[in-house]
């Protein structure tokens, strides 16, 4: 079983932000190695090459430049993974995650995403305040633009954790369509009730500003109120444990903006936490899933 690390420096979805530099800065901090001593079969498969970001597009051609970036990296999960691999994807803002999401919806899986965050990222192009596509990641998976993307996942299967910003237009969306959305608070409140809800088979997608500003200052859009880096830790491997981790990203890092390494060294742990739980889980289980094999490109 394999842990596949891709790089995916996207600023697509937020344009002229130096989120684009977070694959570089965690590969320079040691990255790899510390994944490698909780689990040799790491393989690197370096960064994708993303275009950056234009600011001057319209909405419409920012949210289609997400997704053709997507379809890059779904095509290259496909051709990488067999049944059992962790598919590991360092951002990037949170457009990082669609291209997972529409592999492993492609290889059959049956799987929730759960999106421990502070925002919802569930708008659409005309409830978005910004245009910005990385707030717009899980309403494009849900079918909600159908004109750039077709319904990848249904409503039902993805957890919104650690949730304290979201627009209005995006709020009465997430509500109609019966999404989970859960604060730092209710998160502690019924952690247990809500981790034994989840289906066997997860995709983590950790955006790090989900962590509070105090802990995690390298972010574009910080937002008070966060979990504590030790509740984010304790968090990932409480979602790990027991069950398939099939995928994981990290997003939304801001080298710039982490005088320190802060926020370096809670991304580390975060990933680290997340092997070191997914090595020890039960490899049985992880035999027991199995994906119908990627078509030969
Ligand atoms: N909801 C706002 C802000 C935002 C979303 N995701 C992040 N920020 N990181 C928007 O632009 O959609
Ligand atoms: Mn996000
Ligand atoms: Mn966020």
């Amino acid at each position: 079983m394999t842990i596949h690390v891709l790089g995916f420096p996207t600023t697509l979805g937020l344009p002229r932000s130096a989120v684009r530099h977070g694959p570089e800065a965690l590969r320079a901090s040691g990255l790899l190695q510390a994944l490698r001593r909780h689990d040799p079969h790491v393989v690197d498969h370096g960064d994708m090459a993303v275009p950056p970001g234009l600011t001057s597009d319209p909405a419409p051609t920012r949210v289609a430049k997400v997704v053709e970036a997507a379809r890059r990296q779904r095509d290259h999960w496909l051709r990488v993974t067999r049944p059992g691999d962790l598919l590991l994807t360092i951002g990037g803002d949170h457009s990082t995650s669609l291209g997972t999401i529409m592999a492993l919806a492609e290889l059959g899986d049956d799987f929730d995403v759960v999106w421990v965050d502070a925002h919802g990222d569930f708008n659409t192009i005309e409830t978005s305040p910004t245009g910005n596509p990385h707030g717009m990641v899980l309403s494009l998976a849900a079918g909600l633009l159908p004109d750039a993307l077709g319904r990848v996942i249904t409503p039902d299967r993805l957890h919104l954790w650690g949730i304290r910003d979201l627009d209005p237009g995006e709020r009465r969306l997430l509500a109609a369509k019966r999404v989970e959305v859960l604060t730092p608070a209710e998160v502690r409140a019924r952690r247990e009730q809500i981790l034994a809800g989840l289906r066997p088979n997860v995709f983590l997608s950790f955006d790090i500003d989900s962590v509070d500003p105090a802990d995690a200052p390298g972010t574009m859009t910080p937002v008070p109120g966060g979990f504590t880096r030790d509740e984010a830790v304790d968090l990932v491997k409480a979602i790990v444990r027991g069950r398939n981790l099939i995928a994981m990203d990290l997003v939304e890092y801001h080298p710039d903006r982490d005088a320190g390494g802060l926020t370096n060294r809670l991304a580390c742990a975060v990933l680290e936490a997340a092997l070191g739980a997914w090595s020890r889980c039960d490899r049985e289980a992880s035999d027991a899933h199995q994906w119908p094999m990627a078509s030969p490109h």
